[in-house]
């Protein structure tokens, strides 16, 4: 990791740069695979499956005796954590509901809003070197509670064919209705336009390597929404001298260990906590399982010393980081302090593991600064709000005058004869 002792304001932007994300090369590409899967629809996704997963599948869709199966595969002991989890997730995301009131805007106009849900929407969970149930928890649960009718997940299978069998078990759980083999940009081009086996989808939720991204990208052009636009993984830990550099440690690697293009950002106010966290960060990457992953994605990362709390609430809004740990004497005061994040965990005892899996919290996450403007995904992301009105006959006599005069000074005359022909009934 790189150190960074007490950064000039004209350096800031240097040191809070992402590991490029560079999607502009693979538009050609992916827009092949969108453009053959529009035109021939099954076939071309089982062709591309071929191609790119190794794999030759008879049919899409994963059938019920495929989960059955998958339940017996998955251990007792997992199946009682994804329960717990999606338990948790269920309570945070279903005190989310909406109540649209009834309002008087004036005497006889009342407006509201209600929500509905989105009635297709499709889910895509990545495959490759970790298979991310934990993120069909986080889509799927929140998709039920709206009460989206069609939970549409697609995920590309192994070379057997065979699908990870905790995503399936997951899926399940949280309310999927229709699982698809397929991967990639094939699979984002199945629920965008639709095939003769996969509907096609309203909106587009969850994560992806870069082909992906450039795919959902390319798609909400025009054919369909999705939730936000994503790139690699990041976690900031904001300590002072008080934090423990071994949780700060671990952290850190967490969110190291997802890919090599994740990044991992310590700003803190006290010198010895920054060297004790350099060593035990060396200390713990060499125990890790995915070290390899995590040290190249290190590479990118930083350890950056700042004069005081404040220049490190400055600097931590700038960078506005998918993930913000802090762990701070005060750290519900700093907390307040916080404009620009996706998920904040606060204290030595929460860890961003913990919204990673089982707290409640959505751990689908604006990265690459996108949490200046955008949400997290939450049980707003599955619902519309649509506005309703009715006017009585005071009503129109309180608001007409008024928008005749502003329709005629638009030169709009058919919109003040909308109102002139009501106000002389009443
Ligand atoms: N930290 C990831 C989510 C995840 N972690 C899934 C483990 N599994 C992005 O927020
Ligand atoms: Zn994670």
């Amino acid at each position: 990791m790189k150190k960074i002792i007490y950064p000039e304001k004209k350096d800031w932007m240097e040191i809070l740069r992402r590991p490029a994300l560079n999607t502009d090369t693979l538009r050609n590409t992916v827009k092949e695979v969108l453009d053959k899967v529009k035109t021939e629809g099954d076939k071309a996704v089982r062709e591309y499956e071929e191609r790119f997963d190794k794999v030759k599948l008879d049919s899409l869709g994963v059938t019920e005796t495929e989960i059955a199966e998958a339940e017996k595969e998955v251990p007792i002991e997992l199946k009682a954590a994804i329960m717990l989890a999606q338990k948790n997730i269920h309570t945070f995301h279903s005190s989310q509901r909406f109540e649209g009131k009834k309002v008087q805007t004036v005497p006889g106009v009342t407006c509201w809003q209600k929500a509905v849900a989105i009635e297709k929407v499709g889910l895509y969970i990545p495959g490759g070197t970790a298979p991310l149930f934990s993120t069909v928890l986080m889509l799927a649960t929140p998709a039920q509670i709206a009460g989206c009718k069609e939970i549409v997940l697609c995920t590309p299978p192994d070379k057997e064919g065979k699908v990870h069998p905790a995503i399936l078990y997951a899926a399940k759980l949280a309310g999927v209705n229709k699982i698809f083999k397929a991967g990639g940009v094939q699979a984002i081009a199945a629920m965008a336009y639709g095939t003769e086996s996969v509907p096609k989808v309203y909106k587009i939720f969850g994560p992806g390597n870069q082909y992906v991204t450039a795919a959902k990208q390319q798609v909400s052009l025009r054919d369909v929404a999705i939730d936000m636009p994503a790139g690699p993984s990041e976690v900031e830990v904001l300590a002072d001298e008080t934090a423990n550099p071994v949780f700060v440690a671990a952290d850190l690697l967490s969110q190291a260990e997802h890919g090599v293009d994740s990044q991992a950002m310590l700003i803190t106010t006290s010198e010895k906590l920054m060297k004790e966290v350099e060593y035990e960060v060396q200390r713990q990457l060499a125990l890790l399982p995915r070290w390899e992953i995590a040290e190249k994605s290190l590479a990118s990362s930083k350890l950056i010393l700042v004069r005081d709390m404040d220049e490190a609430i400055a600097l931590t809004n700038e960078y506005a980081p998918e993930h913000l740990i802090i762990e701070t004497r005060d750290y519900m005061e700093q907390a307040e302090r916080i404009v620009n994040a996706g998920s904040v965990f606060l204290g030595s005892l929460t860890p961003e593991s913990a919204g990673d899996y089982a707290s409640g919290t959505n751990h689908t996450l604006p990265t690459n600064g996108y949490a200046k403007a955008y949400s997290g995904v939450s049980l707003d992301s599955f619902i519309r709000k649509i506005t309703f009105q009715e006017i009585n006959g005071e009503g129109i006599q309180n608001i007409g005058p008024a928008i005749e005069v502003m329709a005629a000074n638009e030169q709009l005359g058919a919109h003040k004869n909308a109102v002139t022909v009501r106000l002389k009934t009443v």
